[in-house]
């Protein structure tokens, strides 16, 4: 497998795929591990994470020098990446003990009763390039901890990550047959779906999460799709400062060059601040540094992936066909790397790909709403149900627009935001079962009920 860097279009490394009878092989060890991984205490399991993290973060120029080669993430975006996901290693280990511990329910009369949360045994890790630390963290931290092995399939995109991360686990005290990555693209992500797995956890597409999900239905174990969003913002007429709200909408959009799941992809405006917003919004975009990613000034870097210049070429001409209005940006860059310029559409409606289908880019549709009410229906006019938020003064303004959302996550006056302490959910096309807080390590257990009659 060829390893290129999107700012240069150059290989930069060559890794060797994992062939079927290995992925056969490597699970069979995996089983083979999970036995005495899962004899250990949860205290001696976090002991080899929090290693692990110490390890991260004392590697971190280097691992997000790799990041930054294979995936175009500005360097400083990287690095924060790696220095944020520190936050669930923490989180574990303050919790993971209390949250696995045995539940005695009735410790008295002739019959006893408990729940003992036992691992799901070997599952597997498809996983997403996007934010490699994040979603990786999210799945296989917390699958460890709980008593599982795991085999990791990085993203075609992310495997130089990956394979740091098969490095460092192994250097923690994770042992070899408890962690292992399986390299390869999508074809090798298929063929993991026909072994035995105990528990298949994706992060990814919509589309292949779908497939992935049908493929997997008549094994009856667990699945877990982490997906994308089309996710709105509302700005009230409300909001104290303008432009703080259009600097702060407008990170939430281009943060990572709209390449997360939930970063901001369509904003309605109340109609009494639109011009105002939009200027100012337009003002913030036109400022950010775009350009070689490893350039510490560089606030957005080349798309990952080649084959969303078509995509957003595409919501842009659809957009302006339709009628809405190219304020800035609306091209691909010429030259090496796929770089695509930041670029702001308003006048949107509903009828455009923009405001419907997920970009997963530098690029962003502004709507202009006359009130709350068709705020509210225009956020929920959408196949996804990952986060909605809105920027507002009123509290109670705030709580009614988000009350009617049918989101996983929901957001006052902050967007584009996860933390380990609350579940990292999707509904809808956004996805299945939830990461992160105790939601997400009791996905990665199955609780066995005792009677017991001394
Ligand atoms: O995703 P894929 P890609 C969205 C975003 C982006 C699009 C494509 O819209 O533009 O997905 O990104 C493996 N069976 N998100 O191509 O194809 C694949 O090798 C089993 C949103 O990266 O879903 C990789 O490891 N596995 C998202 C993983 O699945 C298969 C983050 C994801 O690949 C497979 C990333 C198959 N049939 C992209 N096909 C988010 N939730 O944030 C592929 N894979």
């Amino acid at each position: 497998m060829k390893i290129k860097n999107p700012a240069t279009n150059k290989v930069i490394a060559e890794l060797t795929d994992n062939s079927p009878s290995e992925i056969k092989s490597k699970l069979n060890t995996l089983r083979k591990g999970q036995k005495e991984w899962s004899r250990l205490s949860v205290r001696e399991r976090l002991d080899c994470i929090v290693k692990f993290g110490e390890l991260m973060q004392a590697n971190k120029e280097e691992l997000a020098a790799i990041l930054t080669s294979e995936t175009g993430k500005p360097l400083q975006q990287s690095l924060n990446e790696i220095v944020g996901a520190q936050n669930r290693i923490d989180h574990l280990k303050n919790n993971a003990e209390k949250w696995l511990a045995d539940e005695n329910l009735v410790d008295s009369g002739a019959t006893h009763e408990k729940i003992v949360y036992e691992p799901l045994g070997v599952i597997a890790n498809i996983s997403a390039w996007n934010f490699p630390y994040n979603v990786g963290y999210n799945v296989f931290l917390y699958a460890l901890v709980a008593g599982n092995s795991v085999m990791y399939k990085p993203s075609e995109y992310a495997s130089l990550t990956g394979k740091q991360f098969e490095k460092y686990l192994h250097e923690a005290g994770i042992p070899k047959n408890v962690f292992m990555c399986a390299i390869g693209d999508g074809k090798l992500g298929q063929r993991i779906l026909k072994e035995p797995f105990d528990g298949y956890f994706f992060t990814g597409s919509h589309a292949t999460g779908q497939k992935i999900a049908s493929t997997v239905a008549s094994k009856l174990v667990p699945v877990q799709l982490e997906l994308g969003g089309k996710d709105p913002l509302f700005v009230a007429d409300d909001v104290p400062d303008v432009k703080v709200a259009a600097v702060n909408a407008a990170e939430g959009a281009f943060y990572n060059n709209g390449q997360s799941c939930c970063a901001v992809e369509r904003i309605y405006v109340s109609e009494g601040i639109y011009d105002d917003f939009v200027e100012a919004f337009v003002n913030e975009v036109e400022s950010y540094v775009l350009g070689d990613p490893t350039n510490p000034d560089t606030f957005l870097g080349p798309l990952t992936r080649e084959q969303q210049i078509a995509v957003l070429k595409d919501q842009v001409g659809d957009a302006i066909a339709k009628g809405a209005i190219l304020k800035t940006g609306g091209q691909a860059i010429e030259g090496e790397g796929y770089y695509f310029q930041p670029t702001v559409l308003i006048n949107c409606t509903h009828d455009m790909k923009v405001m419907q289908e997920e970009s997963f880019g530098p690029i962003i549709g502004i709507q202009k709403v006359k009130d709350d009410e068709e705020a509210v229906a225009l956020m929920q006019d959408t196949e996804y149900g990952l986060t909605a938020a809105i920027f507002s003064s009123n509290e109670d303004r705030a709580m009614e627009v988000l009350r009617q959302m049918n989101t996983g996550t929901v957001y006052w006056n902050c967007c584009d935001r996860v933390s380990p302490n609350v579940p990292w959910s999707g509904r809808k096309s956004s996805g299945l079962g939830a990461t992160l807080s105790v939601q997400g390590i009791r996905a990665f257990v199955q609780p066995k009920s005792y009677h017991l009659r001394s």
